[in-house]
């Protein structure tokens, strides 16, 4: 007779009807007990196996921390990675950058009192124009790194800063988020390509990924987040992400004021001011923008 083997890992990966888990020892395939389970990268789960020979199961998934969303195609949220503790939002002279997606990531981490990082990759390459858009964000409270994976320059600050707790790497596609992963997991790039197939054959890229870097630390790869985006639930959703918006916004006439056409608005009289960048505030209104459209659904 076989006694039930039960133990908890963390989920490393979570595929359609299963999960890649690391228990401590080694990440091994687990299936899932029943259909209502969804496991999401970054979950403590406990799991079972009642037989030697067979695939250990996942039969309960700890209440999460926090769980950072993306907006799939018909706009809503899709989970993408759960129990983060910082995310490190990447940036390189190529591909051009994308502010507006930078703001968005740190309006999401701010969203969730997650700590933010912005890690300037590619110092090895001419940065031009970026000054002033880091300056601006600098300025504000959000901590910058520059770095290359290439030349490993400013690779052991960013080994610091990630030595504690969970850090989600996001980022424009072909910044440099797996490069900067295999510099700091040396295991990653051995695992990416062994476990790059879920059973149904297809690529798991398309999902988080998350390695251990010690047994306090991990960073999760989170590839397709172009679309992510701050929890459209909360009230004034898009002032939250915004430092300078939120701390002006006490001075409006309006308490309800949303800073688009109001009178007496102190948040565009900054603007009027130049104390507001208007790159920032267009972000706004466009992060605005789309919780209006989000919650006509
Ligand atoms: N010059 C330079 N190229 C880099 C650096 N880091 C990554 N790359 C290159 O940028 C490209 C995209 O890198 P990748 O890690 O796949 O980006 P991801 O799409 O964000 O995961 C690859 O060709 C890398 O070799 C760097 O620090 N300097
Ligand atoms: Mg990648
Ligand atoms: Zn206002």
């Amino acid at each position: 007779m076989n006694a039930v083997e039960r133990g908890r890992g963390v989920v490393l990966a979570a595929y359609g009807r299963g999960a890649l888990v690391h228990d401590g020892l080694a990440p091994r395939r687990c299936g899932l007990v029943g259909r209502r389970l969804k496991p999401v990268c970054g979950d403590v789960i406990g799991w079972r196996r009642d037989s030697a020979s067979l695939e250990p199961q996942i039969e309960s998934i700890e209440p999460r921390r926090n769980c950072l969303e993306r907006i799939d195609s018909r706009g809503r949220p899709e989970p993408v990675a759960a129990n983060i503790d910082r995310v490190a939002i990447v940036v390189a002279p190529e591909p051009r950058p994308d502010w507006f997606l930078v703001d968005r990531y740190w309006a999401a981490a701010l969203h969730h009192g997650i700590e933010a990082i912005l890690l300037v990759n590619k110092c090895d390459l001419a940065a031009d124009g970026m000054a002033e858009e880091i300056a601006c964000l600098q300025g504000l409270g959000l901590p910058c790194l520059t770095l290359s994976c290439r030349t490993g320059e400013g690779i052991d600050v960013l080994r610091a800063a990630t030595g504690t707790g969970a850090t989600l790497i996001v980022g424009q596609s072909g910044v440099g988020k797996s490069s900067l992963v295999n510099r700091l997991a040396p295991e990653a790039a051995a695992t990416t390509a062994t476990l790059g197939r879920d059973r149904e054959g297809r690529h798991t890229t398309t999902t988080a990924r998350r390695y251990p870097l010690s047994d306090r630390a991990a960073i999760v790869d989170a590839p397709g987040v172009r679309d992510f985006a701050p929890p459209a639930r909360l009230d004034r959703a898009a002032e939250h992400g915004f430092v300078e918006i939120r701390s002006r916004s006490a001075d409006c006439r309006f308490a309800d004021c949303r800073h688009l056409e109001e009178p007496d608005c102190a948040v565009r009289s900054a603007l009027s001011r130049q104390e507001i960048s208007a790159r920032r505030y267009e972000s706004y209104r466009r992060l605005a923008r789309l919780y209006a459209m989000l919650a006509k659904h």
